[in-house]
């Protein structure tokens, strides 16, 4: 592997795919998630549709393993490393000792704070800020919001990209409509169990909720968990309480289509094929690589919700 990098830091590497096959280590945050797991089985397919060998670590949504995992990758002379970080600080040490063994690294999905970014080659990611401002901008347009609107935010986790951002996306557009309101917050850590405990306590504290106007959940899990718990008060998601989320998995379509949800923005999990493209430029020479490279998604309803749910929940 060592010889490959030098030979493609040289720009000599014409030889790199027809002989050697390429080895990425791709350290996934965890599988608390549906579109976590449809982002990983992505990456994985992806690999195996190009030759490349991939080294995969579920990290449990824990930093610590995920650094364990990236100098593991360092130590067995891996082509190049995916990063998939659960959390934006506490990467510049580990980013340099990849640096220091020459092995680039692709950052997808949420980012890294560090203050030298030739630390990564790229990242790649959807915009998250402009996935809060289309959840709110979708809310303040229903007829519900127009007058008082009383909203709980369930936040992903603590320190993530995808929490810090959505939320600053979508208190952008509050700002602009005085008659709503995020009256309770609280992180419940991009999962669904997590979702339905902490919405339970948290409609408990609304004297059962019947003066929240909508749920605004930074993903569609721990959306769909609450959805449960917003039942259990005895009250209807997705009429007497709307539901707005982000991520677009099958499950939360079915809740669309079913009318217990209302909107969500759909994050693309296709990581794995961008990523590989870039770090196959990367090995073959090519140094001018744009820094940061943008996936879109699109706001959905309920008025598609049956068809896409048919669409996505055999893929
Ligand atoms: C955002 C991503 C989030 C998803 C969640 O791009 O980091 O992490 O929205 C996942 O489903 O847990």
């Amino acid at each position: 592997m060592k010889i490959k990098s030098i030979v493609a830091g040289l720009g000599l590497c014409f030889i790199c795919h027809s002989s050697f096959a390429t080895t990425v280590g791709f350290a996934q945050v965890g599988s608390e998630s549906g579109w976590r797991t449809s982002f990983s089985e992505s990456v994985k397919a992806e690999a195996k549709k190009r030759g490349i060998e991939l080294k995969f670590s579920d990290a449990q949504q824990k930093q610590e393993n995920q650094i364990k995992a990236v100098r593991s990758f360092i130590a067995q002379g891996v082509d190049a490393i995916i990063i998939a970080p659960v959390v934006e600080t506490g990467w510049t040490p580990v980013l340099k000792e990849a640096k220091r063994a020459r092995i680039p690294v692709v950052i997808v999905d949420r980012n890294v704070q560090v203050q030298d970014e030739s630390l990564f080659v790229t990242r790649i990611a959807s915009d998250f800020v402009e996935e809060g401002r289309k959840a709110a901008t979708w809310l303040m347009s229903q007829p519900q919001a127009q007058q008082q609107c009383n909203i709980i935010e369930l936040q992903g986790t603590v320190g993530a990209t995808a929490a810090i951002d959505r939320a600053k996306g979508f208190n952008e557009v509050l700002a602009k409509h005085p008659q709503a309101k995020i009256v309770r917050s609280q992180t419940a850590e991009f999962t669904r169990a997590k979702g339905k405990e902490v919405m339970e306590s948290l409609l408990k504290a609304e004297q059962g909720g019947k003066s929240i106007c909508a749920l605004w959940a930074h993903n569609d899990e721990m959306a769909l968990g609450a959805i449960q718990a917003i039942k259990e008060a005895g009250l209807k998601p997705g009429k007497d309480m709307l539901v707005v989320s982000v991520d677009a998995v099958p499950d939360y379509f079915k809740a669309m289509a079913d009318g217990e949800a209302n909107a969500t923005v759909e994050l693309n999990p296709h990581l794995g094929g961008p990523a590989f493209d870039v770090i196959e430029a990367y090995l073959q020479g090519k140094k001018d690589i744009e820094k940061l490279i943008r996936t879109t998604g699109d706001l959905f309803l309920q008025d598609t919700a049956a068809a896409e749910y048919e669409k996505r929940r055999l893929n």
